[in-house]
């Protein structure tokens, strides 16, 4: 372990353009439920039956109530070492921090230009697309007044500004990540490699020449795939790895 995170740390220093992508795992040692690991489940749902506009269409309450459940667990946690870290080398230029994550725990810890795939758990926009409404807005409050929260332009259903299965990611967030998959480390947080099309940029930026590693508690689909695979807490292993930049 200790020789794989010389040479990882090695080439962070060396890199002039690197990137960083995280999920869920990032954000467990801060007590935010992940979505395979333990407890990844929500009552007994799975966030795949949840997250997805057929759902909301069924049952908004439902898709309100867990979501209203993830902003008040998210709300009492707080950036783990991961997030710090993370957040003092986003201020590196040529340095890019990518995340699937929903929690904005890498903003509270200061990351700058942070691509979010995903959206945010604190924005909302209209479940109607109205013209005004299609622009997220944010609302930090817990809980919020109405358990399904309604459009302030149009009055129709307002719902997540969250990226949900079977939607489109936002393109210019899309853009931003392949152009970051251009870089001399491609570095993967916390994160089981399954979902798309997240889990494809770090197969676009080993195709383009990239060292590629990833830092995991368990194996992914990526293990084979990267340069380098350190399996542990990214709270831990990070923390180890600056101190070798330092
Ligand atoms: C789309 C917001 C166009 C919601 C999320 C190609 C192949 C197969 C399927 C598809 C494909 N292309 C598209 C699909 C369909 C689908 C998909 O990928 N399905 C998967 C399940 C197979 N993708 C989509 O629908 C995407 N849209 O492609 O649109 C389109 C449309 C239709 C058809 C074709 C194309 C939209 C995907 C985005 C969905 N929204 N989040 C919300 O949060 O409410 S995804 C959500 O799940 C997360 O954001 C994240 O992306 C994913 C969960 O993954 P992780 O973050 O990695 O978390 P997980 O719990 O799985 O793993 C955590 C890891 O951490 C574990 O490995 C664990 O070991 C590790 N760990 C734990 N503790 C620690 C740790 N590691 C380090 N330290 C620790 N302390």
């Amino acid at each position: 372990m200790e020789t794989e995170l010389r040479a990882l740390a090695a080439r962070i220093a060396a890199a002039s353009r690197l990137t960083v992508m995280t999920g869920a795992g990032v954000s467990a040692a801060s007590g935010v439920p992940t979505f395979r690991g333990a407890g990844g489940l929500w009552r007994t749902y799975r966030a795949e039956d949840l997250a997805t506009p057929e759902a909301f269409a069924r049952d908004p309450r439902l898709v309100w109530e867990w979501y209203a459940w993830r902003r008040e667990k998210v709300a009492s946690c707080h950036p783990n070492a991961a997030h710090d870290i993370l957040a003092r080398w986003s201020q590196r230029p040529g340095t890019t921090l990518v995340t699937q994550n929903v929690d904005d725990l890498h903003l509270r810890a200061g990351s700058r230009d942070l691509v979010r795939l995903h959206g945010s758990l604190w924005e909302l926009r209209c479940a109607d697309a109205c013209a005004a409404g299609t622009r997220p807005w944010r609302d930090d409050r817990v809980p919020l007044p109405d358990v399904i929260p309604t459009c302030p332009h149009c009055g129709g259903y307002a719902r997540p500004a969250i990226v949900w299965f079977g939607e489109s990611l936002d393109g210019r967030d899309v853009d931003r990540a392949l152009d970051a998959a251009t870089c001399d480390v491609f570095l993967t947080v916390g994160t089981s490699a399954v979902v798309y099309p997240a889990a494809g940029f770090v197969h676009q930026a080993k195709r383009r020449g990239a060292f590629t590693a990833e830092i995991n508690m368990d194996e992914t689909p990526a293990s084979s795939l990267v340069d380098l695979s350190i399996l542990g807490p990214a709270e831990e292993i990070l923390p180890v790895i600056d101190n070798m930049l330092a």
